[in-house]
């Protein structure tokens, strides 16, 4: 009788694992693949702000078989009415051969059908002697970045439905990150955020090398900046240094 039960279930797990195999091997035989995204500028911007956005993309096995292939960027939905289209190109990264665009860039909603317009669609068409394209896209386009309290980071997805194939996604997570309107900008957040850590490094540093010396006051008045090339620890222990050799002279003398 268990021995009936584990000859069953040797037969289910081996079905099951002959239909992941399949399954396996025919996304990987049919699909576009290799969709990434390469580039994407102006990934931290401040919320409220209207920006241009140039995105790259890569992806492989696109069917030059002359029908239309949809490719697909989707943008979350608080993008929605806030996306302004000026251009998109695609080439063969071998040749360096525009493919051709058949149906012009538009904003549609998107395959999610949720009636939420916050996609931008593209149908390209080649006819070739080949059988596939290995294609670079290049989209420019303007983002009003939605309002928000905190620092948040939006994905965007790249969706390809070949003619031939089925459709395959790539996911780029956090390609978009919005700061806090009435925050520092980028640049002056990343700053604002290297100076008290460097200045803590110094601090904890002295507390570990220097000795209890009258020079040990002079530095926990911060007097010791961080110099630039050699890191801020070794400047610092320089200075404790040099300070005590001049507390050792002076009580010499
Ligand atoms: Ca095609
Ligand atoms: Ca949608």
């Amino acid at each position: 009788m268990l021995e009936h039960a584990r000859t069953w279930r040797r037969v289910v797990v081996s079905i099951g694992v002959l239909c992941l195999t399949v399954a396996v091997v025919s996304a990987t035989t049919v699909a576009v693949s290799g969709i990434a995204v390469t580039n994407l500028t102006n990934t931290e911007v401040e919320a409220g702000q209207t920006s241009t956005h140039a995105l790259e993309y890569e992806a492989d096995g696109i069917s030059a078989d002359g029908t239309t292939d949809t490719l697909y960027v989707q943008f979350p939905d608080v993008y929605a009415g806030n996306i302004s289209f000026s251009g998109a190109e695609f080439v063969n990264r071998t040749s360096g051969a525009t493919v051709s665009i058949s149906s012009s860039t538009s904003i549609v909603d998107g395959l999610d059908g949720d009636g939420i317009r916050d996609t931008l669609r593209t149908g390209i068409s080649n006819d070739a002697d080949y059988p596939t394209d290995d294609i670079s896209a290049t989209y420019e386009f303007s983002l009003t970045h939605p309002a928000v309290d905190e620092t948040t980071a939006y994905d965007v997805t790249i969706i390809a439905e070949d003619s031939m194939t089925e459709s395959s996604r790539v996911t780029a997570t956090d390609a978009i990150t919005v700061v806090a309107a009435g925050a520092e900008t980028a640049t002056s957040t990343a700053t604002a955020t290297a100076t008290p850590t460097a200045t803590a490094t110094p601090m904890s540093t002295e507390s570990e090398v220097s000795t209890p010396t009258d020079a040990d006051e002079q530095m926990a008045t911060g007097t010791a900046t961080p110099t630039s090339g050699s890191g801020p620890g070794f400047g610092l222990v320089v200075t404790a240094l040099a300070l005590a050799a001049t507390a050792l002279i002076v009580r010499r003398d």
